[in-house]
Formats: structure tokens, sequence, C-alpha cells
């Protein structure tokens, strides 16, 4: 193989990792934000892919948590506290918050591309 031709077989290899490099950072930079005002989780039902971060953010002023018994439980919320997790896992999580009982919320994971 010539000097020229191994120059280019190294520049190919490099552009493929850091390709692969900026997908994967594209993937895990997926986050969606969840607020939790009027005692309701916004929006009540969100759509994410697997490897993606939620945060939920009390916007209100009396205490919030967020709870899927096994998957997460953010513990009590103040006000403008925040709390993440990272999904790992397809599927359909309907959670809710243990202080109102009528507080719930739906997160659909769906398989990262
Ligand atoms: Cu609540």
């Amino acid at each position: 193989m010539s000097r020229a031709r191994v120059v280019i077989a190294a520049l190919a290899l490099v552009a493929a990792v850091a390709c692969g490099a900026a997908a994967a950072s594209m993937r895990t930079s997926g986050r969606t934000e969840i607020a939790m005002r009027g005692n309701s989780f916004r929006p009540r039902r969100a759509e994410i892919l697997v490897g993606d971060t939620v945060v939920w953010v009390n916007r209100d002023i009396v205490r919030h948590d967020a709870v899927k018994p096994g998957l997460f439980d953010s513990g009590e919320l103040r006000g403008g506290e925040s709390f993440a997790w990272v999904a790992a896992d397809t599927g359909l999580i309907e959670y809710r918050c243990t202080i109102h009982q009528r507080m719930r919320g739906e997160l659909l994971v769906r398989p990262a591309k």
C-alpha cells in the first residue's frame, strides 16, 4: 500500500469514529422536561427514547413527587427543585405523585434509533 493510501485509510477510520461519537452524543443529549404545575404533570403524556433523560421540575409552591415503584422515586420536591431519570428500557410507564392522588403522568419509551 502506498503512503498516500495509508493516509486516506487512516482518515476514513478517523471520520467513521468521529461520526459514531457524534451520533452517540446526539442520542445521549435527549432531554424531556416535565413541569409539575397546577397539581398536574405537564405534559401529562410524553414520548421519549431509550437513553433519554426525563427531568421533572416542580413549578408549584406545594411539594410534589414523581414515583414509579421499581423504576424511579424523586422523593418530595419543593418548588423550584427538580429530579432527573434516564430511561433504560422501552414500554409504557404510568407514574404518579404520591402526595396528590389524581396527579398522574405517562411516559412512552420507544427504542433508540
Ligand atoms: Cu403532587
